[in-house]
This record gives structure tokens, C-alpha cells and sequence, in this order.
């Protein structure tokens, strides 16, 4: 009452005995990047530019910049688990995207949690290494992901790299792309996207659903190979679109629109890798 007389234009449902209905909320598992170009800072930008209640919960304290990373500390499964329990507890995510799980019982913690359906519908940005080429995670973490991730999500979205160490397969065209698009909806994925950004020539990204192998061409706005955080800021603003209730052509074809419009307005804060960029993000 007497913050209403303070202010009368205070929106008093706040104060509403019950949570709203209306704040539609997502949750990013992934890692901290010191830098404030990847990892959960990407993804939580991502989400709050599309309207959405973006949650959190660390799996790996990086120190980076935007040379490179300096050092990557993961969290122990119990202070993943001590999040998850407190997040899940209180608010339902409409849907989870996963980024960096550097450890197998990591991994293993987000898929118990993936089972009891808590985490709404699964993301999964398969993170195996930055783009200045570090390997963040191992290839048991990755067979980890393979075994149990992947079979349950609505959505994996590889670049090539994380596509061809996934899949074991070579990865030179679009052929190839393609049939690791089908290998991983073989190995349960609902879909998947295997994203060509790194690729020279246009940025197209092989999208298969269990029934056909779609191409989503975009535009090449500079060279996304060195501009680090594009795949986060991708499968965040894919995963985003797909808890505002878009179906999975249409949430990718718009997180593809959106990461050229950020690429293009890419800003260098460091001595080294430009950050993709949300201008109208800021005043
Ligand atoms: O871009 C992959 C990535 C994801 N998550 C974290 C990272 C990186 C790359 O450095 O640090 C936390």
C-alpha cells in the first residue's frame, strides 16, 4: 500500500498470491564464461531479449577472455544437483538447453533430472570445444552424451566438429552432414541440426526430423569462425523460440535469423574473438 502511494503506476499484480502464469521460463545448464561471450552469459542474454525468464545452473566455472580460456573448473554433481533441486522445486522450465557438461556424472545428474520431466523439453548444444580450438570436455563425456543426452531431447544441434566426434564420421559436405543429422536421430534425438556456420561458403545447417533432411541457408555476415559464443547464442535463441511454442523448422530458421542479425553487430570488448551482439539490447 504505501509503495502504491509512492508510485502510483506500480504494477501491483506482483504482490499476486500466486506465481505468474504469464512469465514463461527456460533454463540454461552450461558453464560461467569470465568473458561474457559463451556459456550461460550468452545464453541468458539470449533469452532475455526474447521475452523469456531465463534460469540458471553452473556445471563449470571457466576463467577466459576473449583470447581464449585460461582454465576450466567443473562443478561437483552435488552443487549441480543442490541447483537443479532448488530450481525444479519452485518453477517449471518449458525447456532445458544444455551447453558445457564437462564430466560424466554431470552429464548423468541432467539426465536423471531429464527423466522425471522437470526440465520441460531438452536442448542439447553438444559443447566439445571453444572456437579458439580448446577441448572442454572429453570423449567420454562426449560417448556420455551419445549413451544417455541425446536419447532423450527434442533438439541436438552439433556444429561440425561436435557433429563428426559425435557420430565418429568425416564431415566434408553436405551429404555428409546430412547422414550424421540421421545418425543422431538414430540414436533417439527427436531432431537434429547439424549447423555449417564454420564451413566456407554459405552458412547452411542440415536439419533432420525423423522424416526428412531440411537445409536452412542463411546469409554469411563475416566469418562466425572467430567469433566466439555463436553456437551458444544459436542453440539458446533455438531453444527460446521453441518455449514461445514455435515447432522446431521454424524455432531454427528464426535462432538463424537472429544470430546473423547478432553476428552482424558483433563487438570486440578484448584484445581478441569479437562477441556476438543483441544491439537493441542495450539503451
Ligand atoms: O563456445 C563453447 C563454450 C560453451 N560454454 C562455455 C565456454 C565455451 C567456450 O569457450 O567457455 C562456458
Amino acid at each position: 500500500m504505501e509503495q502504491a502511494d509512492r508510485c502510483p503506476h506500480m504494477d501491483m499484480s506482483i504482490f499476486m498470491e500466486k506465481p505468474d502464469a504469464m512469465i514463461i521460463k527456460v533454463l540454461t545448464i552450461a558453464g560461467s564464461d569470465s568473458g561474457n561471450g559463451a556459456g550461460i552469459q550468452a545464453d541468458l542474454r539470449v533469452f532475455h531479449y526474447l521475452g523469456l525468464y531465463g534460469l540458471s545452473a553452473l556445471t563449470a566455472v571457466t576463467a577466459q577472455n576473449t583470447l581464449g580460456v585460461q582454465a576450466v573448473f567443473p562443478s561437483p554433481r552435488r552443487q549441480l544437483a543442490a541447483q537443479l533441486r532448488s530450481i525444479t522445486s519452485d518453477m517449471r522450465p518449458v525447456v532445458t538447453k544444455t551447453g558445457m557438461l564437462p564430466a560424466v556424472d554431470i552429464i548423468d545428474e541432467v539426465y536423471e533430472n531429464a527423466l522425471t520431466g522437470a526440465l520441460g523439453q531438452l536442448v542439447i548444444d553438444p559443447v566439445l570445444a571453444s572456437t579458439g580450438g580448446v577441448r572442454l570436455v572429453n570423449d567420454e563425456c562426449a560417448q556420455q552424451l551419445m549413451k544417455k543426452l541425446i536419447p532423450v531431447c527434442r533438439l541436438v544441434t552439433p556444429n561440425l566438429d561436435e557433429a563428426a566426434l559425435l557420430t565418429g564420421r568425416r564431415i566434408n559436405n553436405g551429404k555428409d552432414a546430412s547422414d550424421a543429422a540421421r545418425d543422431l536421430v538414430a540414436n533417439g534425438a527427436e531432431a537434429a541440426c547439424v549447423t555449417g556456420g564454420h564451413w566456407q561458403g554459405e552458412p547452411v545447417d542440415y536439419l533432420f526430423d525423423g522424416l526428412e533432411i531440411t537445409e536452412l541457408s542463411g546469409k554469411r555476415v563475416g566469418s562466425s569462425e572467430r567469433i566466439h559464443g555463436t553456437g551458444c547464442f544459436f542453440s539458446a535463441a533455438a531453444a527460446g523460440y521453441l518455449a514461445l511454442g514455435k515447432d522446431v523448422p521454424d524455432a531454427l530458421a528464426k535462432a538463424k535469423s537472429l544470430i546473423e542479425i547478432a553476428i552482424r553487430d558483433a563487438v570486440r570488448p578484448g584484445e581478441g574473438m569479437p562477441v556476438p551482439w543483441l544491439k537493441s539490447l542495450s539503451r
